[in-house]
């Protein structure tokens, strides 16, 4: 950890300290470092890193070469702090699910659709990755997915960085009744079902949901026996890429991660958690066939077209899923949730899209059905959205 031996005039941080989306530790002081390529940044007082302390201003002098650096780091791990997280403006999403239900084609999709579809399309808005989250991104999921490639299931946090690590992107758009421009950033973590799995695991995990504005749980429908009984077996095997967790995966992850919010929120036995959760249905084209024609999760999803959050379709596919998760005997699913959270909502998407799952034989670049509701939802109830 980083000394702060200088003081003088600082940016004020408020009373609350900001919290690192990398380390996840909480601090009232950032660090700066030098951006010169050149610096060797051996002088006293930075570290090898080129890493300094000094007052919280916006700029500092590298105790070095003598540059300017604008370039705030966390005094602890030394990744670059976006504006946002000292103004405590960040919006962490955890996307927790039982292994293979889908998690990282889900995060892989949405960010390359916020970039391309839904920002442009929801506020004529742009989507960008902070340091190095877009290479990061690009690297380990667009280049695959987006080259007609699946996924690998994810290796555990403590070994692999592509998990460990969060993507962020910032969310920037024109409020048009304030005539002022809105930025937001998103921390996106794609967590590895496999760390999840038992309360050892969870503590590597455990510092960014409870730190969430949202969580989206990703539901697999291969979990749910009425589901899996009402459809050809192998054929959703092969469409839902041939994994199947063991009945309950997905029950039991929802009590570990509702576990550990309480202990850490210091919660009573009768306060339900604040956090928003959307419980999604992922691989909706795995089991279309088993929602009735004319329902609402058949259609497109509106929002994007409309430029605004359509609530109205949110209630309708939260009560359309609702039903078919207790008509399939999910009551045990539907109980956890209402117990424990005092806002969620169901929804259902495919990131991959309609005959565009691995048993297809061919395997199209993803054209997703309602990916963007999910995260729309939360945004909005987050007070995020115009
Ligand atoms: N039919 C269908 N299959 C999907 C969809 N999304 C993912 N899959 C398949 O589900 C399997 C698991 O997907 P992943 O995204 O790797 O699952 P994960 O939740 O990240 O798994 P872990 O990293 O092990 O926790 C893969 O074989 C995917 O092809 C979808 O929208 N539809
Ligand atoms: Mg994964
Ligand atoms: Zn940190
Ligand atoms: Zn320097």
């Amino acid at each position: 950890m980083f000394e702060f031996l200088k003081r003088g005039p600082e940016i004020r941080l408020g009373n609350e300290k900001y919290i690192c989306p990398y380390c996840f530790e909480r601090f009232d002081k950032y660090a700066f470092q030098c951006s010169n390529n050149r610096c060797k940044g051996k002088a006293t007082g930075a570290s090898n890193d080129k890493v300094f302390a000094a007052p919280n201003k916006d700029s500092a002098v590298c105790p070095d070469c003598k540059q300017n650096t604008f370039k705030k780091v966390c005094p602890k791990c030394y990744q670059e702090l976006p504006e946002s997280t000292l103004d405590h403006e960040d919006c962490i999403i955890s996307i927790v699910g039982s292994r293979a239900s889908g998690k990282s084609h889900f995060v892989g999709v949405l960010i390359h659709e916020m970039i391309n579809r839904i920002a442009p399309g929801m506020s004529h808005g742009a989507f960008e990755g902070f340091a190095d989250s877009y290479t990061r991104y690009m690297t380990n999921f667009a280049d695959k997915i987006y080259q007609g490639q699946a996924l690998p299931l994810s290796q555990r946090a403590e070994v692999n960085d592509a998990v460990a690590k969060p993507y962020i992107f910032k969310y920037r758009f024109q409020d048009p009744k304030k005539k002022k421009v809105r930025c937001y950033t998103f921390v996106f973590f794609d967590t590895a079902g496999e760390d999840l799995r038992d309360d050892d695991n969870m503590s590597t995990v455990n510092k960014y949901i409870c730190e969430s504005s949202g969580i989206i749980f990703l539901l697999d429908p291969m979990n749910i026996q009425g589901v899996v009984n009402s459809l050809d077996k192998d054929w959703v095997m092969r469409a839902s890429g041939g994994v199947s967790e063991y009945e309950g995966a997905a029950y039991e992850i929802i009590i570990r991660v509702s576990k550990l919010i309480r202990n850490n929120k210091k919660l009573k036995a009768n306060q339900k958690i604040d956090i928003p959760v959307a419980a999604v249905f992922s691989k909706y084209d795995a089991f279309e066939s088993l929602v009735p024609d004319g329902s609402r999760v058949k259609q497109a999803s509106p929002h994007v077209k409309v430029g605004k959050f359509v609530e109205e379709d949110r209630v309708a596919v939260n009560r359309e899923i609702e039903t078919l998760l207790q008509d399939k005997g999910a009551t045990a699913f539907t109980s956890l949730l209402e117990n424990n959270y005092s806002t969620y909502s169901y929804f259902a998407v495919s990131s991959l899209g309609l005959d565009n799952n691995p048993s297809s034989n061919r395997f199209d670049i993803p054209h997703p059905h309602r990916i963007e509701d999910p995260l729309l939802w939360l945004m909005k109830i987050g007070g995020k959205l115009v």
